[in-house]
């Protein structure tokens, strides 16, 4: 029986952040081929020697997050990658308004300074408060919500990028779209 979070986590770190370690080249889009990915992680463990596209497929399945997209006979992670060369994106037009979830040990730094893309590409954005709520608890308990004015950033020229279903990209928040939004 396939762990699908094991998985998961394997493939993002493959696709996000060292591809070199799998002998993978990711294009400037990010997309590597499915068959490349599989036989890579078909030596990493026993318990995957037997990994088909079919895995990949209800990995994706079972995730709320939609880490991964399959096109064709590609796969790419869609957000989250720290790889070197920002990966091409198509700039669309946000939602009004969106939300970044982080820990209140984060704010004197995000206030001086605003949302930075720190170890990753692009700075990451929720399209709801409560999925800002879930990113945010992973940085520890005192949860800080902010609330972006994408509208307005948009409008002054900031570019916009669709991560997946929830999550937004965009290459830095300065302070004048940010604000503490009050708690639910
Ligand atoms: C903070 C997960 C100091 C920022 C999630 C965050 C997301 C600053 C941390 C995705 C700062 C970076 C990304 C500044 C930003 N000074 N701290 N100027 N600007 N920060 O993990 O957004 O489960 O790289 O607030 O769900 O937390 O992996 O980014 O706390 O969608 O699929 O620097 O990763 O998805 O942390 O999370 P991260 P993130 P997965």
């Amino acid at each position: 029986m396939i762990d699908y979070l094991q998985l998961s986590r394997a493939i993002s770190h493959a696709l996000r952040h060292e591809p070199w370690l799998y002998e993978l080249e990711v294009d400037e889009e990010g997309w590597v081929p499915v068959d490349e990915l599989l036989a890579a992680l078909r030596s990493v463990s026993k318990e995957w020697a037997l990994l088909d596209e079919d895995d990949l497929h209800k990995m994706i399945e079972s995730s709320p997050k939609k880490r991964h997209e399959i096109r064709g006979s590609q796969i790419r992670a869609s957000y989250g990658h720290s790889l070197p060369g920002r990966l091409a994106k198509d700039s669309l037009t946000p939602p009004s308004k969106l939300f970044h979830g982080t820990s209140q040990q984060n704010m004197s730094s995000i206030l001086s300074g605003g949302l930075k893309p720190m170890s990753r590409q692009y700075v990451h954005l929720s399209e709801d408060v409560e999925t800002a709520e879930l990113v945010g608890r992973r940085k520890g308990p005192d949860l800080v919500v902010l609330e972006i004015d994408a509208s307005a950033a948009h409008m002054d020229g900031l570019e916009f990028y669709k991560g997946g279903p929830k999550v937004w990209l965009t290459n830095q928040v300065p302070l004048k779209y940010i604000a503490v939004s009050d708690p639910q």
